[in-house]
């Protein structure tokens, strides 16, 4: 087989956000548009793409297998010398960090938009993963947008037809150079990574009940995403946890036309389903590529993400990796609620807080700085791998159910009666027009820049908030010193709850405000989160004038 060069143009905006190049499947459909970026990404690895391997594969979107077809074609053209791909294409995101570990590879590249809706209509994405088996750092990714914008060819090899259906391993000679492409199941490696993390003995026994113990009621709902294939072989064929134990466990490339997204609004069918049924003690519900979770104990009682985080951290001793292994500190992303930072403080732990998105974990990850991190955005991970992992949150939770021997309700009030709660919640307006939004943040921009938010008091319902500092959240990276601005604007009173406004990273058209809420109580733990914030939520939009800018006078979604 011989490659080809063909010449090609630039297109606008093929700028990767929070994770990725996110798009409508139909520009990614355009002629060349694939084939540009996936060039410009092989580009952006220079000396170290000839000879390479890497990984290819992901949640199984509409529009993924073409791409592989084309990610096949322009990498033996640009002299990589393996793939290792997930059979059919499928991969989880983890499941694609734990192979770019395992292997010991180059890097990876990831087909999925995540939590966006799929198929012909919906969203597309490509990400690429590194050596550490995480999303790329960003002067990688501008590297790559740089060259999107000059692009003027790509090499390709268009006669290479290679089928991905069947395990195996199949060998081309491109150019004179063999090309190996490797198809593997997409379970393996990844359900063994669990099984060292966790005591499956215990999960099992935990889950079909001893003479002594009840079984314990679960119910995964992989929300026709990617999860199906591992929460199959992990609950159904290795914990025996049943067939009515997993719901929507086929990946279907529009995700049966809903959100895969795990919050209480799009995975509303497994909160009915866990109210509905009373024997369920533990639900959970992950987004379209497998890396986040959403948790609810009997009756869909609701673990916010970043309450999960704290509790977990609290808990490293019910999970055998970290027995062995050890822990390092802790992180959470800027925006996620503040309660992981009182077991860190409890536990003698490094803290961490860094910009929204995975790719601020890696580099302390990697210096042996971290074990544990979150996101409120229902991601919850820690140093096994470099992305965020739901499968891995939920068996963590099971571990902490199993050996505490509590219910998950009972867990979070042990939790919150020891260090308080940080009462949590997010407001997202999903595709408001671009320039209302960029208007509101011009707004708050310049409140920050005058200094006339300082000292200000605002009262709501009997309730006096005051401005203690106001800032655009800026990270300077502890260990390659990168520095990364504009994060978020965050406004912090005196009793330290706090208000951030940012603007989404991951959407594919218009834009998402997301305004996040944070305040702790050490007493009062057992109020409705909404309620509670309700105050400070209404200083928020006081401040922002969101409604002034946007026309919005409800978010999309709460959680
Ligand atoms: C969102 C979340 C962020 C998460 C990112 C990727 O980003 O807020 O916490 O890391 O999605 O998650 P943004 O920029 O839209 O707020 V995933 O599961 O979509 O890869
Ligand atoms: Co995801």
């Amino acid at each position: 087989l011989v490659s080809e060069i063909r010449s090609t143009t630039p297109f606008e905006g093929q700028k990767p956000g929070t994770s990725g190049l996110r798009k409508k499947v139909k520009e990614f459909m355009e002629k060349h548009y694939t084939e540009n970026f996936v060039q410009c990404i092989l580009d952006s690895l220079g000396d170290k793409l000839e000879g390479s391997t890497l990984v290819v594969g992901g949640d199984g979107r509409y529009f993924s297998k073409q791409a592989i077809n084309i990610i096949i074609r322009i990498a033996a053209a640009n002299k990589v010398a393996k793939l290792i791909i997930g059979q059919i294409g499928i991969l989880s995101t983890p499941a694609v960090s734990s192979l770019i570990r395992n292997h010991k590879v180059l890097g990876g590249i990831v087909l999925t938009a995540s939590h966006n809706p799929g198929g012909i209509h919906n969203d597309f994405g490509i990400k690429y993963n590194c050596e550490n088996g995480g999303p790329a750092p960003t002067q990688f990714t501008d590297d790559v947008y740089e060259r999107t914008k000059t692009i003027k060819e790509y090499r390709i090899c268009p006669e290479l037809d290679c089928e991905f259906h069947e395990v195996g391993t199949q060998t081309f000679q491109v150019d004179g150079r063999q090309f190996v492409v490797e198809v593997i199941d997409s379970t393996v490696d990844y359900v063994n990574l669990m099984k060292d993390i966790f005591d499956f003995g215990k999960l099992r026994s935990l889950i079909q009940g001893t003479e002594t113990r009840e079984p314990f009621n679960v119910l995964m709902d992989s929300m026709n995403g990617v999860t199906g294939v591992y929460v199959r072989k992990i609950f159904l064929e290795e914990l025996h946890s049943g067939q009515d134990s997993c719901r929507r466990i086929i990946p279907l490339d529009n995700f049966g036309e809903i959100h895969p997204d795990p919050n209480l609004t799009y995975a509303k069918e497994l909160v009915d389903k866990v109210k509905e049924n009373q024997k369920i003690q533990l639900g959970a519900a992950f987004d379209g590529d497998g890396d986040r979770n959403m948790i609810i104990g009997q009756n869909a009682f609701f673990v916010t993400p970043s309450d999960s985080l704290a509790v977990i951290a609290n808990n490293l001793n019910c999970i055998p990796y970290f027995e062995k292994n050890g822990v390092c500190g802790f992180a959470r992303s800027m925006p996620t609620g503040a309660a992981v930072d009182r077991v860190a403080a409890a536990l003698n732990k490094e803290m961490f807080i860094v910009p929204t998105g995975w790719k601020f974990f890696g580099n302390l990850m990697d210096a042996g700085r971290l074990s544990l991190c979150g996101e409120e955005s229902f991601g919850t991970g820690s140093d096994h791998i470099r992305e965020k992992d739901g499968i891995w949150a939920v068996l963590a939770w099971l571990s902490i159910v199993e050996h505490k021997k509590m219910s998950v309700e009972e867990i979070l009030q042990e939790h919150w009666k020891l260090y308080g709660r940080n009462y949590f919640t997010r407001y997202d307006y999903e595709e408001c027009e671009s320039d209302g939004a960029n208007k509101m943040v011009e707004h708050l921009e310049k409140l920050l820049e005058d200094g006339s938010l300082i000292k200000k008091e605002f009262v709501v319902d009997g309730k006096k908030f005051v401005v203690k500092a106001a800032d655009n959240f800026s990270y300077t990276d502890p260990i390659d010193k990168s520095f990364t601005k504009n994060q978020g604007i965050r406004i912090i009173f005196e009793d330290d709850s706090r208000l951030i406004f940012r603007l989404s990273g991951t959407g594919s058209s218009g834009a998402t405000i997301r305004l996040y809420a944070d305040s702790y109580e050490r007493e009062n733990v057992t109020g409705d989160a909404q309620t509670m914030l309700k105050p400070i939520i209404s200083v928020a939009l006081q401040v922002s004038k969101l409604e002034e800018f946007t026309g919005r006078k409800e978010p999309t979604v709460i959680t």
